[in-house]
C-alpha cells in the first residue's frame, strides 16, 4: 500500500494507568486524524522499561492501553496499532541515530533532568536508557517517513532534537528521514496536577490526588476535582490566566477539552459562576465523560485474543514499512549484506 496521505505517528508509554492528561494531549485527537492522515499508534513498551517498577505487570499494561486505543476511536482497519517492541526496526534505528546524536544535547534534554531526579530514579541509579529515551523516540517517528506527531507540551524539545538528528543524517548522506512536524494544540497540551498546578500531570504521580486517571472511580473523580486547587482572588472570577491562575486555568482547559468549547467561549458561559458551581460542572461533565469511555475500554479489555489478534497484524504492516527505512540507511551506510 502507497500512503498518499500524510504520515502521521502518535505513541504513548504503557508505563502506568493512563491520565486525563495523555487523553487530551494526544488520544482524543487520534480518532479524527484518521480521516486526514495515514496514522500509525504505537504502544511504547521499550520506553517504559526506562522507569522501571516494582509489582507492574507491563504485558497487563500494553494490553490496558491497547484497549484504551480502540475505546478512543482508532480503528484497525484505518490506522496501524502496534506494539514497538514487536518491530525489531526501531531498535536496530535507535543504535545508529545513537551514533548521530551528541552527549551534551541529550544532557540539555528537560525531561531527562526532571525525571532522574525522581524519588525513584535518584541520580546514581539513572539508567542510560532514560538518558538515550529522546533517540529511541526519533527513530520510532523517523522509521516511517512521519510528516506529523500530535503530543503534548513536554515532548517538544524531543520532536526538535528529532529533527536535528534527521537533518544531520540527511546532510550527510541525502535525503533518508522526513523532517517531522509537531502538531501541538493551543489548548490542553499541558494538564497540570490538580493539588500542584504548575506541575505537569503525569502516570507516575505519586501523589494520586494530583491525577485523574482515565479508570478512576467516579466517585473519586469527582473528589478529586472538587478538591483541586484554586486560587484566592477577592471575586473568584473565572477566566483563563497560566500564570495568575493556573488551577482554575487548568480546570478551564480540562472543560473544554471534554466539552469541544473554546476557552474564550466557556469564559463569557461562566461568568458569575463561583468557583464551587464550576467545580461540579467539570466533575459532572468529565464523570459522564469518563463513564462511556470506561464502558468502551471495558468491552475491548475482556476479549485479550482480539487484542492480540491487532497487535499482531499491525506489527506486521510497521515491520514492512520500518524495514524500507532501515535497508536505505544501511545500504548508505556501507552496511550490505554477504547472503544477498
Ligand atoms: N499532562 C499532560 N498534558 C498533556 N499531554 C500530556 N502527555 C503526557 N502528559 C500530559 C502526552 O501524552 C503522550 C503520551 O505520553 P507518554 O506516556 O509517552 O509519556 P509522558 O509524556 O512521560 O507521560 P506521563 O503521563 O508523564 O508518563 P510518566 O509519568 O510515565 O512519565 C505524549 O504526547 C505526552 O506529551
Amino acid at each position: 500500500m502507497i500512503f498518499h496521505k500524510p504520515i502521521l505517528f502518535s505513541a504513548v508509554q504503557p508505563s502506568g494507568k493512563l491520565t486525563i492528561g495523555n487523553y487530551i494531549g494526544t488520544m482524543r485527537h487520534w480518532s479524527q486524524m484518521q480521516n486526514d492522515y495515514e496514522c500509525l499508534y504505537c504502544i511504547a513498551d521499550l520506553h517504559s522499561l526506562t522507569i522501571q517498577k516494582k509489582n507492574f505487570s507491563l504485558k497487563e499494561s500494553i494490553l490496558d492501553t491497547l484497549s484504551f486505543y480502540l475505546a478512543c476511536g482508532v480503528d484497525p482497519n484505518k490506522s496501524i496499532i502496534f506494539v514497538q517492541s514487536h518491530v525489531y526496526q526501531h531498535s536496530q534505528l535507535n543504535w545508529i541515530l545513537n551514533c548521530f546524536s551528541q552527549f551534551s544535547e541529550l544532557l540539555r534534554m528537560t525531561q531527562f533532568k526532571i525525571k532522574r531526579i525522581t524519588e525513584n530514579n535518584y541520580i546514581k541509579k539513572t539508567n542510560v536508557g532514560l538518558f538515550n529515551y529522546p533517540i529511541l523516540m526519533a527513530s520510532d517517528i523517523l522509521l516511517y517517513q512521519t510528516n506529523f506527531v500530535p503530543v503534548g507540551q513536554d515532548q517538544k524539545q524531543h520532536l526538535e532534537l528529532t529533527r536535528k538528528i534527521a537533518h544531520r543524517v540527511n546532510a550527510l548522506y541525502g535525503k533518508i528521514f522526513t523532517l517531522p512536524t509537531p502538531l501541538i494544540s493551543q489548548y490542553g497540551s499541558k494538564i497540570m496536577s490538580l493539588l500542584e498546578p504548575r506541575k505537569k500531570m503525569s502516570k507516575s504521580d505519586i501523589n494520586k490526588k494530583n491525577v485523574i486517571f482515565l479508570l478512576d472511580d467516579i466517585s473519586d473523580v469527582i473528589l478529586k476535582i472538587k478538591n483541586a486547587v484554586t486560587d484566592s482572588e477577592k471575586l473568584s472570577k473565572i477566566y483563563y490566566d497560566i500564570e495568575k491562575k493556573p488551577g482554575i486555568s487548568n480546570l478551564l482547559e480540562i472543560f473544554s477539552a471534554i466539552t469541544n468549547k473554546e476557552i474564550n467561549v466557556l469564559s463569557k458561559e461562566l461568568e458569575g459562576v463561583m468557583y464551587a458551581e464550576f467545580k461540579n460542572m467539570v466533575a459532572t461533565h468529565l464523570s459522564n465523560f469518563l463513564s462511556k469511555l470506561q464502558k468502551s475500554y471495558i468491552k475491548y479489555r475482556s476479549d485479550e485474543s482480539y487484542l492480540k489478534k491487532i497487535a499482531y497484524e499491525g506489527a506486521i504492516k510497521a515491520q514492512l514499512k520500518s524495514e524500507k527505512t532501515i535497508q536505505n540507511i544501511y545500504s548508505k551506510l556501507g552496511l550490505f549484506s554477504f547472503f544477498k
